[in-house]
């Protein structure tokens, strides 16, 4: 198996970490020369890059390619640790574990969750190359921040090797519910992997709850309510020391995100955009992965039954729905593309004229103006997943409205839903509550829309990307130090003050 070249430092020890599956950087063809790695932008990278460079950091990850890496990445700024895989464990503990075991377990079992030994036996495999890797590079009492579900068994297994170092873990996804937890074979592992950590930081106090609850029901430990300001919500007492679970909603660079949708560029593209639908057309806006957690299918029916009952028509209003291409080989994404294209084209060829569709469909990614340009064309933004850990779609529309125009429609599982309750919060299972809310999301009156965007715009100011990791990590360096060397190993009993 190649490695990828990417700049590798491991001469040099670091004092903060940040792991996580994939590196940020991408691979990018330019013509016919040679493909060359590119920065990926994105609200983590940005959020945690100042804190890199003022910490001598590093980033340990997946380099995104289990062949030839043909060119090194450069950035001074940016130490990278790349961690290999090859191409069954790219199968087994990504596309298997991370994303048919533990994604849909985590998000409701929306989808049925399989259960391969394999894939387990490849997560655990991984879990520890990262862990080895991550330990190799860290500076003596170091803070290492580990990130979401592909990685939860790193924070333990990191501590055995590096009992010194500080560890923090951030899930991105939402922590489900024990009675759902609890269908894995795997749990106990699972839980004491997240166990190995100072701090567990979740998107929600829900989250945080139902993991404190779960700690308690594996192994029946002693709880106490209260005794933790938030966003620290409870500990875990383990000999020698305290594991705590926080809340720590993620946000997006806001700041950056309202400098490009100021921009010339993004403000005429928008209006042609605007221009290009159809001038005074309403315009909806979905923007997914084309993930089955996001609810495409409910708002595309929602939408299907305002054209039938004639609330609205084609040639009044325009769905946009971007469908970033997602987890390609995995069966359930499969199922669910098809699914998808085949009610886009039931709605165009039901409803659409020459020159007149009702629902614009591109299965792609867009770069970042023409994204921004979109968000500030639309009319009405559409997030309806069924469960999402946040959803940061929803945030990046409202900064991306300076204007004040547009309405949210937000689904009341995505976590976002608790920090912006001005949009106009729906549950997307109820398909007649959803077509009478996009329409009232279409219909609303100017003074409304205006009073509510600038509420949720106050609270995406206070509440971005930079404030998240400041206060992940001012709760993980406030702690008492998790580590007592020669105490590294998880008992089987524990105390619980939750
Ligand atoms: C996970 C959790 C949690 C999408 N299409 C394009 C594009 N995007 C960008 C969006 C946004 C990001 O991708 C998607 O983030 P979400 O939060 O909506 O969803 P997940 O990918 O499922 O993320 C989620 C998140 O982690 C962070 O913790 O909020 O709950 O599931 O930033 O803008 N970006 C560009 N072109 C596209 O076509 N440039």
């Amino acid at each position: 198996m190649d490695t990828p070249r990417v700049r590798h430092t491991a001469d040099q020890e670091t004092e903060f970490l940040v792991v996580a599956n994939r590196l940020p950087v991408h691979l990018e063809a330019h013509g016919t020369a040679e493909p060359r790695w590119q920065r990926s932008p994105g609200g983590l990278v940005s959020a945690l890059e100042p804190i890199l460079r003022a910490r001598r950091g590093a980033w340990v990850g997946w380099a995104g390619t289990t062949g030839d890496t043909p060119v090194a990445f450069h950035d001074p700024d940016l130490r990278l640790h790349p961690v290999p895989l090859n191409e069954s464990e790219y199968r087994d503990y990504y596309e298997g574990f991370s994303n048919a075991t533990l994604w849909p377990l985590f998000h409701d079992a929306v989808a049925p969750p399989e259960f391969k030994q394999a894939w387990w036996q490849s997560y655990r495999q991984v879990n520890q190359r990262f862990a080895e890797h991550t330990a190799a590079v860290a500076a003596p009492g170091a803070t290492v921040w580990i990130q979401d579900y592909q990685l939860m068994l790193v924070p333990a297994l990191l501590r055995e090797r590096r009992p010194d170092v500080r560890i923090g873990f951030f899930l991105h996804i939402p922590f489900p519910p024990p009675e759902l937890f609890l269908q894995l074979p795997w749990r106990t592992e699972v839980v004491d992997g997240l166990l190995g950590a100072d701090l567990v930081g979740f998107q929600l106090p829900g989250g945080a709850r139902n993991f404190l609850q779960l700690v308690r029901r594996l192994h029946r430990g002693e709880s106490v309510a209260g005794g933790q300001p938030t966003p620290v919500l409870g500990t875990v007492r383990l000999p020698g020391r305290t594991v705590r679970a926080g809340a720590f909603p993620i946000s997006i660079d806001t700041a950056g995100l309202e400098a490009l949708a100021h921009s010339e560029a993004v403000r005429e593209r928008a209006q042609r955009i605007r221009h290009r639908l159809g001038g005074s057309r309403k315009i909806m806006l979905g923007v997914d992965r084309l993930d089955y957690t996001k609810g495409i299918d409910q708002r595309l029916r929602a939408f299907e039954g305002l054209l039938a009952k004639n609330r609205i028509t084609a040639q009044d209003t325009v769905l946009v729905q971007i469908a970033t291409p997602s987890r390609e080989r995995v069966e359930h994404y499969r199922r669910q593309r098809a699914r998808v294209e085949a009610q886009v084209g039931r709605i165009n060829g039901t409803f659409g004229q020459v020159g007149r569709v009702p629902v614009h469909y591109l299965h792609t990614t867009v770069d970042r103006t023409e994204l921004a340009a979109l968000y500030q064309a639309a009319d009405v933004m559409l997030v309806t997943p069924l469960r999402d850990g946040m959803n940061l779609v929803a945030k990046e529309f409202v900064a991306a409205r300076p204007d004040l125009g547009g309405a949210l429609v937000l689904s009341e599982f995505a976590g976002a839903a608790h920090e912006l309750p001005q949009a106009l919060l729906v549950n997307p299972h109820h398909l007649s509550e959803l077509e009478d809310t996009m329409a009232a999301a279409l219909d609303l009156e100017e003074r409304e829309r205006r009073h509510r965007m600038r509420e949720l715009r106050r609270h995406v100011r206070e509440r971005d990307v930079h404030h998240w990791a400041r206060s992940f990590l001012s709760a993980l360096s406030e702690g008492g130090h998790g580590a007592v060397p020669g105490e590294s190993e998880i008992p089987a009993r524990r105390t619980i003050v939750a």
